[in-house]
């Protein structure tokens, strides 16, 4: 800490106190003389949200990183807790006034989707790690014990805090050795979905799932809280059909591709009431690849980012969202239609359980024969692919240990023929309990998509064998052709009088 204590200022928010460094930055754009005000020496009152002054409050407005504190936010009277599928918060207490947490990083067994299962490396018995959930002004203690076998240190990814807390092994502190447990402490001067993961041999320890998010509510939020706030965490893994650890060293051939840690069939759905407030924080730590994720049945508004909130005039609506591999994103909207919407990452890839790079395409192919064949051989053999990879969740059809089908599961009219990095979000009027999954949607008669009647074909003067259909024009579909060269080119000016 450098000897002049920062001034305490009253902020655009007319409640944060902000450094006067800060207030330099923030006054720059703001413009305003009124920063160098000394009248918010006093305490600050933050318990009460400043409404007034919302329009000209920064998007994210820092706090003091003094040693000051605000009272500790407390759940349901300070924020509405996050939903974590297939995961869970992580509990504190309150000491002096402090939020104390403890992480112990530990090898954890876990189970991927029913059928799939592999020694990882998490925190607190789970991989990946539980929500830090914690209030912007709250000050947080983390203790992080080592019950690995080898070194590791944890990184708090977009946190603004002093650079000896920043968690990079040789960096910033000594690597935690096994055994060991060492102790982290900052004010937390901002809000948003942050998060953490290993920063000591990063390929290997966060290829097994050393990762986490890292949520911050605001102390002042500028809009309604939301009704159903989820916590999503991207991830992607290598695991060799019956190998029993990922394997951290693969560069491009991954074959497990997770939310919160699961594949498809094993994500557990976003469930929300129709006229829900809904809002999707999602997290992407994937060794190498930028997950864009898409939303059926909606458009969403992007509304922040792992840098804070976005100002509303630069938000614009999506359907999908690219989660670049180190950052988040956050989007919102009102859950006003009810169904059953696929959310997923639209990289086909990436919607696929374990697959191999080695299978050689057989679409068209007629393998009947050949199976026939090779069943002498292998019972139970059946050729990959030829009519695409749906068929692959069919029931009976066997798996080698420790591995699952490719595709999905059953829905309610047929197979799901996706896997890895894909979720429903299920949208319900009148449900009772949104921690129970309420079964299928059954659309409302006439909202079903079925075979078409033989009237109702006619009435529309469609033939059922296609002859009715417009067909591409051969000159839409024609390659283009360049036109033939110049025939005269004028001559070269220079060369004249020669
Ligand atoms: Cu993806």
């Amino acid at each position: 800490m450098n000897s002049d204590k920062p001034e305490k200022c009253e902020s655009l928010s007319g409640k944060i106190p902000l450094s006067r460094r800060d207030m330099l930055t923030a006054g720059a754009f703001a413009g305003g003389a009124l920063m160098l005000s000394r009248r918010a020496q006093a305490t600050p009152d933050i318990s009460v949200p400043a409404e007034s002054n919302r329009a000209k409050r920064l998007p994210a407005a820092h706090t003091d990183n003094s040693n000051e504190h605000f009272h500790p936010g407390e759940p349901g009277r300070d924020y509405t807790p996050v939903v974590v599928p297939n995961g869970w918060t992580l509990p504190y207490q309150v000491v002096d006034g402090v939020k104390v947490f403890h992480l112990v990083a530990e090898e954890v067994e876990h189970e991927f989707a029913p059928g799939l299962k592999a020694t990882c490396w998490g925190y607190n018995g789970g991989v990946h790690g539980p929500v830090i959930e914690a209030v912007e002004g709250d000050r947080v203690r983390i203790f992080v014990t080592n019950k690995l076998s080898a070194p590791t240190t944890v990184h708090w990814h977009g946190v603004l805090l002093p650079s000896g807390m920043d968690g990079v092994g040789g960096l910033t502190q000594k690597a935690i050795l096994p055994g060991e447990t060492y102790m982290y402490e900052f004010p937390l001067r901002q809000h948003g979905t942050l998060m953490y993961h290993s920063h000591h041999d990063e390929m290997t320890q966060m290829g097994m799932g050393m990762t986490g998010l890292f949520i911050i509510h605001p102390r002042n939020p500028q809009a309604p809280r939301p009704d159903r706030d989820f916590a999503l965490m991207l991830h992607e893994w290598k695991i060799e059909v019956g190998a029993s650890r990922p394997d951290p060293n693969e560069m491009t051939d991954f074959n497990t591709l997770t939310i919160n840690a699961k594949c498809f069939p094993g994500t557990q759905p976003l469930i929300v009431k129709t006229g829900d407030r809904v809002r999707i924080r999602i997290g992407n730590l994937s060794a190498m690849d930028h997950h864009p994720i898409h939303l059926h049945g909606y458009y969403f508004t992007v509304t922040e980012t792992d840098g804070g909130v976005i100002p509303e005039a630069g938000r614009w609506p999506e359907t999908t969202v690219l989660v670049a591999t180190g950052s988040t994103r956050t989007v919102e909207f009102v859950a006003d239609n009810p169904g059953d919407w696929a959310m997923h990452c639209h990289m086909t890839h990436h919607v696929m359980n374990q697959m191999g790079h080695g299978i050689p395409n057989m679409i068209g192919v007629d393998a009947r024969g050949l199976d026939k064949k090779v069943r002498g051989l292998l019972p139970g053999y059946m050729t990959m692919g030829q009519d695409g990879m749906g068929g692959m969740t069919e029931m009976g059809m066997e798996v080698p240990p420790n591995s699952i089908p490719m595709v999905g599961g059953i829905g309610p009219y047929d197979e799901i023929t996706m896997g890895g990095m894909f979720t429903i979000l299920k949208v319900r009027d009148n449900i009772a309990n949104l921690n129970e999954d309420p079964g299928w949607y059954e659309p409302p008669v006439g909202t079903l998509a079925l075979p078409a009647t033989t009237d109702s074909l006619q009435k529309s003067g469609i033939t059922a064998d296609g002859h009715s259909a417009p067909r591409a024009p051969a000159e839409a579909m024609k390659s283009w052709t360049l036109p033939p060269p110049l025939q005269s080119v004028p001559a070269n000016p220079h060369h004249h009088g020669h």
